[in-house]
């Protein structure tokens, strides 16, 4: 990321979220990154894009680590933000996917991919729920999946405890490439 002119804030590891908002509020960020090495660092983050609804922001919020997936990201943290909230495979793709979300030109085609992506995602496990034989569990489910928007919640099913996440902020600094993936160097 620095390579390609963003500045990077690095927070440390858990950091509790009032910190990270705290944080990117001050310093003006455009992207929060946060990091997940062990499970129970899964619902801290859930956590985190809670707060940063509560909060009102609308930055683009990055999922990363080791513990972390598309099908988690998809299911419990994007629900729970209404700002774009993309999971990120390996750290080296930081920079097309920043750019996508940054470049006024692409955003919006990038944030539209991504929400159908994360309903695709969704869709098997709300069906699932919804074979479950509990009346109460058949109603939420239904609900889940009438829901359309990236606001649709899935009723819990799987437990995720709260624990630690790196976390980075990052400013995106003048002169940083926002064009397209695959206009930018070092890709
Ligand atoms: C190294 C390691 C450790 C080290 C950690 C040292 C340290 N201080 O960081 C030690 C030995 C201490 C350790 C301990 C434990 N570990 Co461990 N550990 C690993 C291991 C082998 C590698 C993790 C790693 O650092 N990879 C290198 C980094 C660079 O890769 P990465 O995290 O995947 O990050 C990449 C992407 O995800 C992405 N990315 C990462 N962060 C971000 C952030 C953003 C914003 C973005 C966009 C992208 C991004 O970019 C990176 C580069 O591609 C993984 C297995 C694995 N192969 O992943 C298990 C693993 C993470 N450990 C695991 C476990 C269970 C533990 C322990 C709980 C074991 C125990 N019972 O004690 C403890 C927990 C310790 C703790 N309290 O945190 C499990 C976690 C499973 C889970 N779902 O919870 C794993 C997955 C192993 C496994 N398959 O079971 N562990």
């Amino acid at each position: 990321m620095a390579c390609n002119n963003y500045e990077i804030i690095d927070l440390g590891v858990m950091v509790p979220a009032e910190r990270i908002l705290k944080a990117a509020k001050e310093k003006q960020v455009d992207i929060i990154g946060i990091s997940g090495l062990i499970t129970p660092s899964l619902d801290e983050m859930v956590h985190v894009a809670k707060e940063m609804e509560r909060e009102k922001f609308t930055l683009p919020l990055l999922i990363g680590g080791a513990t972390t997936s598309k099908v988690h990201t998809a299911v419990k943290i994007a629900p729970a933000y209404s700002g774009p909230v993309v999971h990120v495979l390996d750290a080296s793709r930081c920079v097309g996917v920043a750019g996508s979300l940054l470049n006024a030109d692409t955003k919006a085609a990038y944030r539209e991919q991504l929400e159908t992506q994360h309903r695709e995602l969704r869709r098997p496990i709300a069906a699932s729920m919804a074979t479950n034989s509990s009346p109460l569990w058949q109603k939420r489910a239904a609900a889940a999946i009438a829901s359309t928007g990236n606001k649709a919640r899935l009723p819990r099913r799987l437990s995720w405890a709260p624990g630690n996440s790196p976390t980075s902020l990052w400013k995106h600094s003048a002169g940083a490439s926002t064009g397209p993936p695959s206009s930018r160097p070092g890709r």
